[in-house]
Formats: structure tokens, sequence, C-alpha cells
């Protein structure tokens, strides 16, 4: 797949080789491709791309990185994922101009919904604009939830380079990777109180588990910015590097995960969630069932087998 350098885009991402804007794979028709996809070696680049909103998530977006997911997992060529954003943001959660979400507007008799903006009555006896409520749930079912699930259920690594601010489910989005990298400028606001909501896109799971209760209230109460290099000292992110090395940092670290031993990293991430919601004995026994069935598999039989010859071990199990 092309390398070649997209503008705006830290990573050798080429428009040519991207998805279009439709909620639909691969596409070149049209307008920008939202979403930029690339491959270095085994490592598969996915560069949100619409710098600017932010990077802020549509439905096309949303829909394209899925299938950009659903590749990737697919493809036996790719060894890990490297999600990154264009231009100065990673992403600025979901977009609240999408019309899928927005409001739509009618006059105030004509519906018992609340008033936005001033309550004083307007002067001319121009109508109040009363907004006509939407099922934003809807979006989380159909768009939300399944791109969180194929994530967190992806059979390689997958490492999210947050190159500038990531708000709301832009945010969520980046934590539900394995390894979060971010560059110093770069910051996490969960801004979903600010707009009378609750944090979705696995927030509420993701930040107890990441940061404990305490600073997740914080942080989903409060709905401030939180530094990249805070984030790090918290435990919510791997690393925080100059704003100069995220990519090469990022891209090295992405290819180290691509040349290990994939299906052992995967089931460490599934053991490591699930010991979350298991007893010491449990979580002990699980780790004697994986272990049993891994002790079978090429990987392992090379890697030890590499260690004691003294040599480089080549993995190549998925
Ligand atoms: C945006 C956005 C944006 C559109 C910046 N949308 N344009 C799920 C399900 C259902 C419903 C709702 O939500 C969800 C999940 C969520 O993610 S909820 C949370 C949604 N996100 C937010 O509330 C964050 C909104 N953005 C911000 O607070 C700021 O933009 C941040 C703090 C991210 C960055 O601030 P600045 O660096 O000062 O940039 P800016 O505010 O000037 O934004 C630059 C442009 O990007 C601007 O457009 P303009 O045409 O004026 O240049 C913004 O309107 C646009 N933009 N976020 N989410």
């Amino acid at each position: 797949m092309s390398t070649a350098h997209a503008p705006g885009a830290p990573f050798g991402a080429s428009p040519g080789a991207s998805t279009g804007t439709g909620d639909a794979p691969a596409s070149t028709h049209g307008a920008d491709p939202v979403l930029l996809v690339s491959s270095e070696g085994a490592v598969r680049v996915l560069t949100l791309n619409r710098p600017q909103a932010l990077n802020a998530f549509t439905t096309a977006m949303l829909g394209q990185l899925r299938h950009a997911l659903d590749d990737a997992a697919q493809d036996p060529t790719v060894r890990a994922v490297l999600v990154t954003g264009a231009g100065r943001a990673f992403c600025a959660g979901q977009d609240l101009n999408d019309p899928y979400i927005k409001p739509e507007f009618a006059d105030a008799d004509a519906s018992d919904a609340p008033s936005v903006g001033s309550t004083a009555t307007p002067a001319g006896g121009q109508p109040q604009r009363r907004p006509k409520p939407k099922d934003i749930g809807h979006l989380l079912d159909h768009y939300y939830i399944p791109l969180a699930l194929r994530l967190r259920s992806m059979p390689v690594p997958t490492l999210c380079a947050v190159n500038g601010v990531a708000a709301g489910a832009g945010a969520n989005f980046a934590l539900g990777c394995d390894l979060v990298i971010a560059g110093r400028s770069a910051s996490f606001i969960q801004a979903f109180s600010r707009i009378g909501l609750v944090p979705d896109c696995g927030g509420t799971w993701l930040l107890t588990r990441l940061v404990g209760r305490a600073r997740a209230l914080q942080l989903t109460l409060l709905g401030e910015k939180l530094p990249a290099e805070q984030a790090q000292q918290w435990g919510l992110i791997a690393r925080c590097v100059a704003d100069e090395e995220l990519a090469s940092v990022a891209m090295a670290t992405a290819q180290q995960l691509a040349g290990m031993p994939t299906k052992a990293l995967v089931q460490t991430r599934e053991a490591l969630d699930d010991a979350m919601d298991l007893g010491l004995e449990d979580a002990l026994r699980m780790e004697a069932r994986l272990q049993s069935q891994l002790g079978y598999a090429h990987d392992y039989l090379e890697g030890a087998a590499a260690f004691l010859d003294k040599r480089t071990p080549h993995f190549k199990d998925r």
C-alpha cells in the first residue's frame, strides 16, 4: 500500500489509498477523504482527516473507521494498527454539527421541548427557537458501540499517537487502544459534562479502570483539560514525548509490536481486561488455560528455541 505523504498527516498516509466520505469501505470519490489509510511494513496507519473541525467524528468517519479496523483485522499481513489525527488535534469527539444528532428547530408553539438560548421573550414577536430532540443514543447503538467493541477485539495490538487535543468520544477512542503515546502539547478532555451528557465510547469502563474512581470523577465531572504529561503521571496513557518525536516514537513502537508474538499480545490484553472482574484463583486458572493453548503455538516454540539458540526469533502467529 502507498506511503506517499499527505499534507497535515504525520505518517505516510496517502489519500489515494484511503476511504472516501460515505459510510462505506475504501473509496476515493468526492471531497477530501475523512480517513487516510496507509501501511508501513506490517503496521496499518489510520489517520483521522478533518483537521478543519479538529477531526471531530462524523457518522461517515465513524463508519469508515470501523470498516478500516475490520479490514486490518482480516488482513493477515497487518500485525499492528496505529491511529492518529491530521493537523493540530487528534479528535474533538462527536461532531456536534452532524445532522444525525444536531437538533432541528421548530417554533415555540410547535413543540413542548425546552427552549434554548436566551430565555427572555424576544423582541418584535419573533418565535423562540425550540429544539426537536432526537434520540442521540441511536448514534451510540449504531456507530460508537460497534466501533469501541471492534477496537477492543482487534486481533492485533493497537496504538494511538495523540497529536493534539482529544476530547469527548475522541479521548475515549484513543484510550481504548492498547498503548497511547501523546505529544507534549496534547491533552485529554472528558467534554461530555460541559454539554449535559455522560461519558461514552467506553469512558465509564475505561476511566475507572485506568485511573480509579476519584480521578475518573474529577475528569468527567469537571470536564477540564488534562495535559499529556499529567495523563502519563496518572497512568492514563503509556508515554508522553516531545511533539516533534511523536511520529517517529509511535511508528517505532508500532513496528516493535508488529514484530512480536501477536497472539500472545492480544491474549494478554484480553486476560488483563478479564482479570479486573475475577478473583485470584479464577485469574490463576485463566492464566494456566491461556498458557496451555499458547504452549502449542508456533510463536512460543519459536521464541523459546530462539532464546536457547541465542538468535532473533521470527514470530508469525496471528
Ligand atoms: C467542532 C468540534 C465538534 C464540531 C471543534 N464538533 N466542530 C456521542 C453521541 C451523541 C451525541 C453527542 O456526543 C457523543 C460523544 C461526544 O464526543 S460528546 C463531546 C463532543 N465534543 C465536544 O463537546 C468538544 C467540543 N470542542 C471543544 O470543546 C473545543 O473545540 C476543543 C477544546 C476540543 C478545542 O478547542 P480549541 O483548540 O479552542 O479549538 P476551537 O474550539 O476553536 O475549534 C476549532 C474548530 O473546530 C471550530 O470551528 P471553526 O469553524 O469555528 O474554526 C470548532 O467549531 C470546530 N470543532 N470541536 N465536537
